[in-house]
């Protein structure tokens, strides 16, 4: 069984790839099971197998503490935090061949906070994973890219877990954005090359110190150009999950 959990920024797709990959999955006669982790989701494009929601009520967090929308998503997570143990009962009670863990729209809800480390510690055995989401409308322009890289080596070294990188939406965008981003994520020389001439002054400076600083991480992760909408890129995601988590690859613990 493998686990997956799927993290990015808020409206990178999370959602939608959590069910178009888990509807792949089943064309695939792979079973599933969706796990949804955000508390203050309103609709979902897949039915969940296990919700939090059943188990920590956003609304009324909200009204009885007398909290904002963001105070009371902090308090969901704290408190979904406290029903664990039933989640991972409620997990481990299935027998599947994928776990699929769509995590909160707000990306540091999970991300930065431990109680996204004590859910992702406790959820899944051996074989687990993270996708992270990179959106190629946001990652195509240079400090852009490196912005996201950064983004994606600091989750990866706060969670230690396998991570590949899913270049989400590129059914919405032009096939030159893909192909410059590969290229970046692929070569330090090409993404030195191109701050040095894009950027000026400090901005410039600074760019190529992160680039440089973050490549040894960033370059041992695989990227994925996927479409959520149309599945293209689904087979060679579907492989290199199998394949980074056969041979136990990028685990840092
Ligand atoms: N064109 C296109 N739109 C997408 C894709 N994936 C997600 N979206 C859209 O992006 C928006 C946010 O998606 P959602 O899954 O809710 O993001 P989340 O906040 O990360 O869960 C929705 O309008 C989706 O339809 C994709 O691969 N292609
Ligand atoms: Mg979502």
């Amino acid at each position: 069984m493998y686990t997956i959990f799927i993290v990015g920024t808020a409206g990178s797709g999370k959602s939608t790839l959590t069910a178009s990959f888990s509807d792949w999955l089943k064309d695939q006669e792979q079973s599933t099971l969706l796990v949804n982790l955000d508390p203050a989701a309103s609709t979902l494009p897949y039915e969940p197998d296990i919700d939090v929601r059943d188990y920590v009520d956003y609304e009324r967090i909200m009204a009885v503490r007398r909290l904002g929308p963001n105070a009371a998503l902090v308090a969901s997570v704290r408190e979904a935090v406290r029903h664990v143990e039933e989640l991972v009962d409620a997990i481990n009670s299935v027998s599947t061949d994928f776990t699929i863990v769509d995590t909160p729209g707000q990306l540091e809800l999970f991300a930065f906070r431990k109680e996204g480390r004590i859910l992702s510690k406790h959820i899944g055995g051996e074989r687990k994973l993270m996708f992270f989401i990179l959106d190629p409308m946001f990652s195509a322009t240079t400090r852009n890219f490196v912005a996201s890289m950064f983004l994606a080596a600091s989750i990866y070294l706060s969670f230690g877990i396998p991570m590949i990188l899913v270049l989400n939406k590129i059914d919405a965008v032009p096939r030159k954005y893909v192909e410059r981003i590969e290229r970046w994520s692929e070569s330090l020389d090409a993404l030195v090359v191109e701050v040095e001439n894009k950027l000026k002054g400090g901005l410039m400076l600074f760019s190529r110190e992160v680039a440089q600083a973050i490549h040894d991480i960033v370059s041992t992760l695989p990227i994925i150009p996927v479409s959520s909408i149309t599945m293209e890129g689904f087979t060679e995601l579907h492989a290199t999950l199998t394949r980074v988590i056969g041979e136990g690859e990028l685990e840092l613990r």
